[in-house]
């Protein structure tokens, strides 16, 4: 073809899809008005925000239907094998802007919405988001099937539908106010109820046994109580595919029969009773992270969305026809952490005492079907029941754990001959003192493969907390390092970033985050190392508006935005934070005209209700801000501000506007972390210790771009076993000294010496998380972060470079390994049906 006839073409070409352009924004605006007559029933004039946010919610929800039959249809037909991801919290985060982008209408939504004179942001503002988790963990398994979906893997997400998701966190007088997540308030259009696929779930009452019709002695469980699952889905949407994966959570309902009952008996508020205590199952998610509940409730949500899962699977098998022996071939089932662990027991239970298969098939069935991820090395989190309250609830499930166990226990004692410690270590059931069921070591002996979420936090599970199982079945374990989406985390969070590199490199990357290194090649380049600099200067303003109003300080962007969001934990260390902010107000208070580079810290994150000490440090780091904001000796140069409620919608603001990442974990306590990775991503660096994914960060965008500090892991250990003495940190250091004394005296309360006290008194007597230990070293890094800001030039090659070398974590990476790994699934590509294939 000569250059002419090429030349055309590609004008055709280009016509051709301004032509097609052009059609979709007039569809797309025929449709967002008639959503808005036919589904919201008002005239423009009439319409609030809200009813415009659903009339484009459910224009893009009819765009997704298409694509979502169609993966539906191309997985039934070809019986694709299927990652089955059990959680008990997925953290999505708002679903209008992620569908806008993963369809590619993005733009074209903007300009209809514009037209009407109507903002986008806005209108993506008004959605609820669905807040149905705590922190990491639920927010990876979003990561997760946003990647499976991308990557056209087959893959379903099973849950729970929690009426109210994670409290909404308001401050009053710098203390945590928890309030309700009503987050269905104003209906969800991105969900479908499927009651035809309903499941019956049964509790507590006793179980019998009976011979049948083979004279074999068989088991049956007579409940007392049933409670349905209803299933709720939501298409997840890869980016530019056609697969549109499901997210099915469970709703708990009272079976109409039960209700009758009891209502032809004349007893209605018994039935109505019945009806609440039912519903209540799916009622509630538990604020706790890295804490374990031992509620009977929290033990009947997980066991309630296990169960529904599992029968979902067999009802699965059933329509492909796919005998039952074949389950593990067409599953992968995940379990994300230890709370959907009960499924090792269930799915015994289903195989053997329903499905009647003998006890040694079902085993290995159980064994080949699941996988396990441990997420946390703090022992207080490991999950346990007491031995009466599970018998209480799930009386045939103790039954099947005790011969799992009789089992287990046979060959270890063979593999450890006369070693009784070991054995009483592995044993699924705890017997010094009152006795448990150990959910871990439940997951454990039922998976093929267990893994942890870091390189530093896997190793540690083989040396330490998982220690005796790895010395059983080394060949079991591997790391799986987490990583989170670029779709969310770059491209939605932020739009400038994403225009520039998209004009730097194209937009390979989203999909092939690796090719980020691209970057490094215009590291040299004046014209792009200035835009790079506008684009987060203008980020900093966008959060810097955000700020004064909702918290009425004023924030200067071109102070250096120092940022720790994250769960308040004494483990996380906000307090570690707080305590610099306040070395740096004492060296401006002994000397007014100190120079230094003006600061704005911010915090945000929400602390367990019942977790007094990590209320007690918000209010700290609320109580330093109100004076430190305030001072007129400060002159500005220090701001100190606590964003109330962080959540995903909060992060897409702050993750873009950072300059600095804390993430200062005491070594050896943070699984992994994925805020570090959201952070390195959009070009904040990091100052961290040892700790988690911090490491594999520093590996790769070079010791030169971190600012590392702190003990490390075995330097921990090795204080703690010498007796760690944290008054002597105290005594040696004159800095910390005067902070603590500082806090101590009551001068960020009004004089008041008791508020902090609890708090500086764990810190000088036991300091559990070295606190005293690293202050020095965090300082003396903290200095030389404000000496390289002071070279801006310097700093934003730093940032480039961490953004460039950010590839390895990509969710999608984590996931191809998962795939190749442990669940042995490939893609399967989904072709778009037509109008007439869907209607034939
Ligand atoms: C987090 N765990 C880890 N737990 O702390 C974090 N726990 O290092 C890691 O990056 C992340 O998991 C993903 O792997 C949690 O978030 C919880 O939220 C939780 C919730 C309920 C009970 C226990």
């Amino acid at each position: 073809m000569d250059s002419s006839s090429a030349g055309q073409e590609d004008d055709r070409e280009r016509r051709g899809i301004s032509e097609r352009a052009s059609l979709d924004k007039r569809a797309l605006r025929r449709s967002f008005l008639d959503n808005l007559l036919y589904v919201q029933g008002k005239f423009p004039r009439l319409a609030t925000k809200n009813d415009y946010y659903l009339a484009l919610a459910h224009t893009v929800r009819d765009r997704l239907m298409q694509r979502w039959i169609s993966t539906a249809a191309a997985y039934t037909t070809q019986c694709s094998r299927t990652v089955c991801y059990l959680s008990a919290e997925f953290l999505m985060g708002p679903h209008l802007g992620n569908n806008l982008i993963n369809l590619g209408i993005y733009d074209v939504a903007a300009e209809v919405v514009g037209e009407l004179g109507l903002d986008l942001e806005d209108l993506l503002y008004q959605e609820e988001e669905p807040g149905l988790g705590n922190g990491g963990l639920g927010r990876l398994a979003a990561c997760f099937i946003d990647s499976l979906a991308t990557l056209e893997v087959p893959a379903l997400g099973y849950g729970i539908r929690y009426e109210y998701g994670i409290f909404h966190q308001t401050l009053s007088d710098g203390w945590q106010v928890e309030k309700t997540d009503k987050w269905l308030r104003f209906g969800n259009p991105w969900e479908l109820a499927r009651p035809e696929w309903a499941v019956e779930i049964k509790f507590g009452g006793h179980t019998e046994q009976y011979t049948d019709e083979h004279q074999r002695l068989r088991v049956r469980w007579v409940a007392a109580r049933i409670v349905n699952g209803v299933p709720y889905d939501t298409p997840i949407l890869g980016y530019h595919v056609n697969t549109a994966n499901t997210l099915r959570l469970w709703k708990a309902e009272a079976p109409e029969s039960f209700d009758f009952g009891q209502f032809n008996r004349g007893d209605y508020a018994g039935a109505v009773t019945q009806k609440i205590v039912s519903e209540n199952l799916s009622k509630v998610l538990y604020p706790n992270d890295e804490q374990e509940a031992g509620k009977e409730l929290r033990l009947q949500q997980q066991f309630f969305f296990v169960s529904c899962s599992l029968q979902d699977m067999l009802r699965i098998l059933q329509i492909q026809r796919i005998p039952v022996e074949k389950f593990h071939e067409k599953f992968a089932v995940q379990l994300n952490d230890t709370h959907p662990s009960i499924g090792v027991a269930e799915l015994m239970r289903l195989l053997v005492d329903e499905q009647l298969l003998a006890w040694d098939t079902a085993w290995d069935i159980t064994c080949k079907s699941f996988g396990y991820t441990n997420h946390t090395l703090m022992p207080e989190a490991l999950e346990r029941w007491s031995l009466p309250l599970f018998q209480r609830v799930l009386p045939r499930h103790l039954e099947i754990i005790y011969e799992i166990n009789a089992r287990f226990l046979d060959q270890v004692r063979i593999r450890f001959f006369g070693d009784e410690a070991r054995i009483a270590r592995l044993s699924l059931i705890e017997e010094q003192g009152p006795r448990y069921v150990r959910m871990a070591n439940l997951a454990c002996v039922g998976s093929h493969a267990i893994n942890g979420v870091a390189d530093l936090h896997t190793e540690l599970l083989k040396q330490d907390v998982l220690k005796d199982f790895y010395e059983l079945c080394p060949e079991k374990f591997s790391n799986k390092t987490n990583g989170v989406t670029p779709r969310r985390w770059i491209v939605l969070a932020n739009p400038r970033l994403t225009s520039l590199i998209t004009e730097t490199l194209g937009d390979g990357w989203i999909r092939d985050l690796d090719l980020l290194r691209g970057l490094e090649s215009h590291i040299d380049d004046a014209a792009f190392v200035q835009r790079w600099q506008a684009v987060k200067r203008a980020n900093k303003a966008d959060l810097a508006t955000h700020i004064e109003r909702r918290l009425q300080i004023s924030i200067d962007p071109d102070s250096l935005f120092d940022v720790q969001v994250k769960r308040i934990h004494e483990y996380k260390r906000q307090h570690l934070a707080a305590l610099h902010i306040v070395a740096l107000y004492c060296r401006i208070k002994a000397n007014p005209n100190i120079e230094m580079v003006p600061r704005t810290f911010i915090f945000g994150g929400k602390a367990a209700p019942g977790y007094h000490m990590a209320k007690l440090m918000i209010k700290l780091i609320t109580a330093i801000g109100d004076v430190v904001n305030f001072d007129p000796d400060v002159r500005g140069r220090l701001k100190v501000a606590f964003l109330p409620n962080f959540s995903v919608t909060n992060g897409q603001r702050i993750y873009p506007a950072a300059d600095l990442s804390e993430q200062i974990s005491t070594a050896g306590k943070e699984a992994s972390g994925t805020g570090n990775m959201k952070f390195q991503m959009n070009g904040a660096l990091t100052i961290g210790t040892m700790d988690g994914a911090n490491i594999e960060i520093m590996e790769e965008v070079g010791k030169e771009n971190f600012f590392q500090f702190g003990l490390l892991t075995p330097e921990v250990y090795a204080w703690q076993a010498r007796g760690y003495r944290p008054q002597e940190c105290y005594e040696r250091s004159p800095a910390l000294r005067e902070v603590i004394d500082l806090i101590g005296s009551g001068y960020f309360a009004r004089g008041d010496s008791s508020v902090f006290k609890p708090l500086i008194d764990v810190l000088l007597r036991y300091d559990p998380y070295f606190l005293l230990a690293d202050f020095d070293s965090y300082v003396a890094c903290q200095d030389e972060v404000s000496a390289v800001y002071k070279d801006k030039h310097r700093w934003a090659r730093m940032a480039i470079l961490n953004s460039a070398r950010s590839g390895k974590f990509s969710s999608d990476r984590t996931i191809r390994q998962y795939c190749s790994e442990i669940w042995n699934v490939d893609k399967v590509p989904v072709r778009l049906l037509s109008q007439e294939d869907v209607e034939a």
